[in-house]
Formats: C-alpha cells, structure tokens, sequence
C-alpha cells in the first residue's frame, strides 16, 4: 500500500515539472518583439544625482599609493569623497599643493579620504613625508 503512495508522490511533481518546463520552452520561442526591445533599452538612463550625499557608494572614487608611486588618472566629481588606500608598508600623505586637501598621515595598509574642491580643474598633490612622490587628479563639474 505505501508504495503506491509514493509512487503518486513522486509523479505528481514530475508532471508539474514537465507542465512549467513545456510551458517555458514555449514563451522562449515566441517571437517577441518585447525582447528585442529589452536588449535595445540605453543602460545610461539610470542619472545619479550629482550632488548625492556620501555614503557607502560602490563606486566612490579612489585613488592608491603603491610602491611610493600615486596612481595616476584618477577624476573625481567636485565636492565628492576620494578615498585614499596607502599599500605601502610606510606612512604617506596625499597633500594638496594649494592646501585644498590632505589626507594627514596614512600608515602602511591605511586608508583616508579627502574631499574633492568645488571647482573643476586639475590639483597636484604631494607625499609630505616623501616631496618627491607627486601626482594629480581631475576634478569635473
Ligand atoms: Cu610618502
């Protein structure tokens, strides 16, 4: 008797498997103009706001210092945070020329963060533990 209690078990949700996989198979196939559409929708319609506030955004701007060398190509947004990881072993500064910005000191394996002046341009920026360390960023409206 109980096996063919679970005989009906079993074949119960087989069936509805094999229903819901017939019934898949059959909406892929449908020419639908609505997926074409899909795949041709913009993905930069998603606007940030520019003047979002600070927080624990993925894709907040950094810039590294390794091998006492600051990497180099990095824009920020103004008025944005730029996070600042020292992977070097000792401490260094990332010091605006103007005064602007400054990270203070970051220990080896620390990170700091600075923000980024209001007006579009490009600053130059030291290590003052190490003058000859120098770099910049692009900072755009
Ligand atoms: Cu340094």
């Amino acid at each position: 008797m109980s096996t063919n209690n679970r005989a009906l078990r079993v074949s119960m949700p087989l069936t509805v498997c094999i229903l819901g996989a017939l019934t898949a198979a059959a909406l892929l196939s449908l020419p639908g103009p609505d997926r074409l559409d899909d795949t041709a929708t913009p993905a930069g319609s998603s606007a940030e706001t520019p003047n979002a506030a600070a927080g624990g955004a993925n894709d907040e701007p950094r810039i590294n210092i390794a091998d006492f060398t600051f990497e180099s190509g990095i824009s920020v947004q103004a008025g944005e945070t730029l996070t600042v990881t020292n992977s070097d072993g000792v401490a260094h500064t990332l010091t605006s020329n103007d005064g602007l910005f400054d990270t203070g000191d970051l220990g080896g394996g620390a990170t700091g963060s600075v923000i980024a002046p209001e007006v579009a341009g490009t600053y130059s920026f030291i290590c003052l533990i190490h003058p000859s360390m120098t770099g910049s960023v692009t900072v755009t409206p």
